[in-house]
């Protein structure tokens, strides 16, 4: 009998590749941001200026009124999620994509996460895919303004017709015009084949 396999091993030539997943049910990623080393794992990265980018963090953010208190896969101090700080140095309009890099296209998944976006000044987040070859991004949602100080779900059906080819899962998210626009994303999982019983989002 094997031991469970926890780990995540997915990864082929540098890219995700669905059929070489050990793990149990169909988890193509998962992401709780817990580990350090799930950098490499998931692969995420940020791309945009490096005054404004998505940074794992625990705790709250630096600024009342905006930004978690705590994480969503632990709740509490010690969890760690990554977040958007929209103090300084971030300005005005700045816009940064988290990006989990690349998945076999002409597939069904499903691919769920949970979302914090609390303050004022908050301006949008947009989920997409992009189309690798092609260059082209396909919008899935586009979630506006201050969602309140608790974490959400959002879950989505990648149907084999969205993306032909590879692609890559982004989230983008604009600093507004002042500090009260901290947006936060945890534990993030893709799994094979459609959702279960979830209603699009
Ligand atoms: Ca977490
Ligand atoms: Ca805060």
């Amino acid at each position: 009998m094997e031991a469970e396999d926890k780990s995540i091993t997915c990864l082929e030539n540098g890219k995700w590749e669905p059929a070489g997943c050990s793990i149990k049910d169909n988890v193509v990623i998962a992401c709780d941001f817990e580990e350090q080393d799930q950098k490499n794992l998931c692969q995420w990265h940020s791309v945009g200026k490096a005054r404004y980018s998505w940074t794992r963090h625990n705790g709250e953010t630096g600024t009342w009124f905006t930004g978690p208190d705590a994480d969503h896969s632990i709740g509490d101090y010690w969890g760690h999620y990554v977040y958007l700080e929209a103090n300084a140095p971030a300005e005005h309009q700045d816009v940064a994509q988290f990006v989990l890099p690349s998945f076999t296209g002409n597939q069904e998944y499903c691919f769920q996460f949970w979302y914090h976006m609390y303050g004022s000044q908050i301006v949008y987040m947009s989920v997409y895919l992009q189309d690798l070859t092609t260059k082209v991004t396909t919008e899935m949602t586009r979630i506006l303004g201050n969602q309140r100080n608790s974490w959400h779900q959002a879950t989505f059906n990648i149907t084999s017709d969205v993306v032909q080819n590879d692609f890559s899962i982004g989230i983008e998210s604009e600093r507004g015009l002042g500090t009260k626009g901290d947006y936060a994303i945890d534990d993030l999982i893709v799994t094979k084949g459609l959702c279960k019983g979830s209603q699009e989002h």
